[in-house]
């Protein structure tokens, strides 16, 4: 692999890479290679810099080396290759000194909803072991209030060296990200930042930095306020689709159709109601609101009770499905769609999963059909899960089901014609049909 000599001044032209770029002079390190590290370091190894990520898994590191991802992300496989072709991405299960950390982490929260914290610390101690003073260490995880505070502060605990007059000597930002997976690539290059440091020096620079390579604006805060912010986004969509899901509960009682209700209701000049679903997934919107409530329990109860309501989504929709399979002997019950949400891979805190697995062990269904195209193989929770049925294809999925529960709105389930749900019992937990055709196939 070609490493890139160190440029002298940030208009040097790389002759390696396919781009007409610009190198900047200070060196990057990213801990965490997942769906934010990843693309943040081929980005910013697209964009000149010289770029090393570290992550423990050896499998992920070894196959983003050979330029290959290892998941589903449009336009970021060709991305991905080109930066590693051009030497100025690789990858190793350590970090190496740099100018720049950036933490992008995990963060989930404990069974009792408490923030899980470790990575970032673990992470964080590997890069303090290493960093020169004048480092900028930017976290980019979704963490709760204090956390870059905190970090600092461990500063000390690790590396005396770098704490002079009580103050470190290495800068500390938050950044957090805010990207949507299936898009990832676009709104890492589009979307606003917000970044916060724990002294100005830390927050000029940091806004400096993602100024050199992103085109939204950029705003400045303190670490404390940035966190707050992350936290308040996907609290506030999180409450946003709990009113979508508890309106279609309570349209389900009273017999109004949640969808014609929501399109009519957002014709209001000051109403843009979301859209109910099988329930939340997803590593970040079921979880960051818990960050809030851990941190104030007494006053954030509407957050809380978003929470339950959207946690609750998937009991009503396995209730309704086990009410339509018990009016057919030995029901086939279709699950079309496994990921947490439209066009992704991704399977964690999938809710269409816990729909699915309840249905398996549920004696109302006499054979479950599994469907999701974006998904390769029958998922592990199904590994022991006897006489499941994995059908890659849609149109024979539905083909073969007398109950058809739509669970994931992939743009793949449109080669589904209208003929072929004639005769079925359809539960469509997204609206898909509802959205797309008119009259719709909707049965309930
Ligand atoms: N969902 C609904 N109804 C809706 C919108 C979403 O049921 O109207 C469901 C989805 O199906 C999915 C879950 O909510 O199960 C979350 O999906 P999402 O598209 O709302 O969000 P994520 O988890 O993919 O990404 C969110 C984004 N946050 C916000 O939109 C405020 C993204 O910008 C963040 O960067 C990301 O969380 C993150 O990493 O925190």
């Amino acid at each position: 692999m070609k490493i890139m000599p160190k440029p002298a001044c940030p208009e040097t032209l790389c002759p390696e890479t396919i781009w007409p770029i610009t190198i900047w002079p200070e060196t990057i390190c990213v801990v965490g290679l997942g769906y934010i590290g990843l693309p943040t370091s081929a980005l910013l190894a697209r964009n000149g810099y010289r770029v090393m990520g570290a992550d423990l898994t050896r499998d992920v590191v070894d196959s983003i080396n050979l330029g290959r991802l290892h998941f589903e992300e449009p336009g970021l496989d060709v991305i991905l290759r080109d930066a590693v072709d051009s030497g100025n991405l690789d990858a190793a299960t350590t970090p190496r000194p740099v100018d720049i950390f950036i933490i992008a982490v995990p963060t989930p929260i404990s069974k009792d909803r408490q923030p899980d914290l470790r990575a970032v610390y673990k992470a964080a101690e590997a890069i303090f072991a290493i960093a020169a003073p004048d480092a900028l260490i930017i976290l980019e995880s979704t963490s709760p209030v204090g956390t870059t505070e905190q970090l600092a502060q461990h500063l000390g605990n690790i590396r005396p060296d770098l704490i002079q007059d009580g103050q470190p000597l290495i800068d500390f930002a938050y950044a957090p990200e805010r990207v949507i997976p299936g898009k990832i690539v676009m709104e890492i290059t589009t979307n606003d930042r917000v970044v916060g440091g724990i002294t100005p020096q830390a927050t000029a620079r940091a806004a400096k930095f993602y100024r050199s390579w992103t085109n939204g604006n950029v705003y400045e805060s303190d670490a404390r306020t940035a966190e707050m912010v992350k936290l308040t986004e996907n609290s506030s969509r999180d409450v946003g689709i709990a009113f979508a899901n508890e309106l279609s509960i309570i349209c389900d009682k009273i017999g109004v159709d949640v969808w014609e209700l929501i399109r009519l209701a957002n014709h209001h000049p000051r109403v843009n109601i979301l859209n109910p679903g099988p329930g939340v997934g997803g590593h970040c919107i079921a979880v960051d609101p818990w960050f809030i409530v851990a941190a104030a329990p007494d006053e954030a109860n509407l957050i809380r009770q978003a929470r339950l309501v959207n946690d609750a989504k998937p009991a009503h929709v396995i209730r309704e499905t086990l009410i339509a399979a018990a009016a057919i002997q030995h029901a086939r019950v279709a699950c079309l769609g496994l990921a947490f949400k439209a066009n992704v891979d991704d399977l964690r805190e999938s809710p269409a999963i816990d729909i699915a697995l309840a249905l398996h062990s549920a004696q109302q269904v006499g054979q479950l059909i599994l469907c999701d195209p974006l998904v390769r193989h029958m998922p592990a929770d199904f590994a022991d899960a006897v006489g499941v049925i994995w059908e890659a294809d849609p149109v024979r999925a539905v083909e073969q089901a007398d109950v058809v529960i739509l669970l994931v709105d992939h743009d793949r389930f449109r080669v589904i014609q209208q003929d072929a749900l004639q005769g079925k019992i359809i539960i469509d937990t997204r609206g898909f049909w509802r959205k797309q055709c008119a009259p719709a196939p909707i049965l309930r």
